[in-house]
């Protein structure tokens, strides 16, 4: 059966059980606009082509498929540049079809030309510039097989215009992919396996960390039955937040720059660290010279280009989790740590900070919000700077998908777009996204996306006036000068949610807040909140650039 390009990418698709996709059309990638006409898959059309590939983003986290997004040649493809970067720093399984000038223009300096495909080699895990016609089936049905097979990650596909019209042999179901290495299990597994155990079981003073590679499929309720095992204090990355549950006794909280100070003294005393799914990056390790001294680390991890690349492991292990982590499961027992619990009680004490309970603070938000929310299945997605480790530090999550942040590029502009990604893919799930509101004024023209779906989104801008974050670095190390990072001037956030038909409400004081949450949970309709901050509030605790786990700044 011959078919249009077109189809072939509808069909191939559909093949894969894709029911939406993100995208804003243009010349080039006109012929697949007209085959999504016919409606078979749901399109959803952003404000934006960074909009696009962010909601992808967000559709693939909250759901665990791949996200799809399309756009056109030239500056619709440049435009989700940074989208791909996202999503490959945190290995998001993402396929992104561009239009492309048809073939015989190509390398002319065609009009909208642009060698997306060169431009994006270092930040996707493959991409394709489809050149035959024929090649278009495998070639879909690889880039599924890619995004999602090992360390998932983002593909795109850059398709001239000429072979979208192209008449083309479909065989439907036909599994055709193209050959690419797959991850294996390491042959040196098994003795590993028995290493790992062997100084797991002598370990006095052990924690585990749990990264994002632990948020998929079985691996979170797999992590929490061998931590359970083992009676081991867990610490959890940014990225492996929600795996855990927040009041899981075994849980310390978050480790890295802005981790809790008992994370931090926790990993900074072990004398074992069994890291599942995390890449140990710098803002993990602080200073990884000296993140390892006086302990054996076994980093356990689906690719073995992470195993160390950042920290020297003593025992690395790199395959398929759910494959691995019940083996290790089964052979390993419950250690004796009770001098290190004790230990680790008295850090909790000592390190207890009584939350400030007068003036609308963003911590106090947090923690009213999760309470407000606690045991109803909501998904938080959030934008990045200080609202974000605000948001890590103080909210209550209890499942894993649950949580949806830029960790790797730390993307401004990613927090509403993912939002809306989210709620698409999870539409029994209310979801909150929390945002600065510098992060606000860069994709909050997402809004519109927001009301054309008529998602139920709830939308908290933190806003302190400023850049926060970059403030706080300028405070802390720049003399307090503060260069470029107060607002000139105020944006009026309701009257902004208000042109796109959202209702907006302000808030400035506790009561306030209470308020207007209560009336945003009450409406099945999209909502805006501007919590007012003031703008010299810092994030705290943060580690002392360059230092050990254990040196913490004094603000
Ligand atoms: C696209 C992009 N540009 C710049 C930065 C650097 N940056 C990190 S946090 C931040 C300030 C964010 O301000 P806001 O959105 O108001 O959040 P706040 O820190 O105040 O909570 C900036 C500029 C970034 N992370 N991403």
């Amino acid at each position: 059966m011959k078919i249009s390009g077109a189809n072939v990418i509808i069909e191939c698709l559909l093949e894969q059980g894709v029911n939406t996709v993100f995208g804003y059309p243009g010349g080039r990638i006109l012929p697949l606009y007209d085959a999504l006409y016919d409606g078979a898959i749901r399109h959803i059309r952003t404000a934006h082509e960074q909009g696009a590939i962010h909601a992808a983003d967000g559709y693939a986290r909250a759901s665990g498929q791949v996200g799809v997004c399309i756009a056109t040649s030239g500056p619709g493809a440049t435009n989700l540049v940074t989208g791909l970067a996202n999503a490959y720093l945190d290995s998001v399984p993402l396929v992104v079809i561009t239009g492309q000038v048809p073939t015989d223009l190509i390398g002319a300096d065609a009009f909208q030309e642009v060698d997306i495909y060169g431009i994006t080699m270092p930040i996707t895990k493959h991409n394709f510039l489809v050149k035959e016609a024929d090649l278009l089936p495998a070639i879909i049905r690889s880039a599924f097989s890619i995004a999602c097979s090992g360390r998932p990650g983002p593909v795109l596909i850059d398709i001239p215009s000429d072979i979208q019209s192209a008449m083309i042999e479909f065989c439907p179901q036909d599994k055709d992919i193209l050959p690419i290495a797959q991850y294996q299990l390491s042959a040196r597994g098994s003795t590993l396996i028995d290493e790992a155990v062997a100084v797991i079981g002598i370990a006095s003073q052990p924690v585990l960390i749990v990264g994002g590679g632990a948020v998929s499929g079985a691996i979170p309720q797999q992590v929490i039955g061998l931590a359970e095992k083992l009676g081991v204090p867990v610490v959890s990355t940014l990225m492996g937040l929600g795996v855990f549950p927040t009041d899981h006794p075994q849980l310390l909280g978050m480790t890295g720059m802005h981790g809790s100070k008992v994370a931090n003294h926790a990993i900074q005393g072990a004398d074992v660290v069994i890291a599942i799914g995390s890449r140990f990056s710098d803002r993990v390790t602080n200073n990884k010279l000296i993140y390892a001294e006086g302990k054996r680390v076994i980093h356990i991890d689906v690719d073995p280009a992470e195993l160390d690349k950042n920290i020297p492991s003593h025992i690395g292990l790199s395959g398929n989790l759910e494959q691995l982590l019940p083996i290790l499961s089964e052979r390993v027992q419950k250690g004796t740590q009770t001098q290190w619990w004790k230990t680790i009680k008295k850090w909790q004490e000592e390190f207890f900070v009584h939350p400030r309970t007068e003036g609308l603070t963003a911590p106090w938000m947090l923690k009213t919000l999760s309470a407000a929310t606690a045991g109803e299945p909501y998904l938080f997605t959030t934008d990045v700077g200080q609202h974000q480790m605000w948001a890590a530090q103080n909210l209550s999550l209890s499942t894993p998908r649950s949580w949806i942040t830029s960790g790797g590029l730390g993307t401004m502009g990613f927090g509403l777009p993912a939002a809306i990604g989210a709620q698409l893919a999870a539409p029994d799930q209310r979801v909150f996204c929390i945002v600065g509101d510098a992060g606000m004024k860069m994709t909050g023209c997402e809004l519109f996306t927001v009301s054309s779906e008529n998602l139920p989104l709830i939308t908290i801008i933190v806003d302190n006036g400023c850049l926060g974050m970059v403030r706080q670095l300028q405070h802390l190390f720049y003399n307090q000068r503060y260069s470029a990072t107060l607002a000139p001037a105020a944006v009026n956030f309701v009257y902004f949610a208000k042109a796109f038909g959202i209702e907006g409400h302000l808030a400035t004081t506790q009561e306030e807040f209470n308020q207007v949450l209560a009336v945003a949970l009450a409406s099945d309709k999209a909502s805006v909140i501007v919590v007012k901050i003031p703008h010299d509030d810092l994030v705290a605790p943060m580690l002392r650039p360059n230092g050990p786990l254990d040196d913490f700044m004094d603000m």
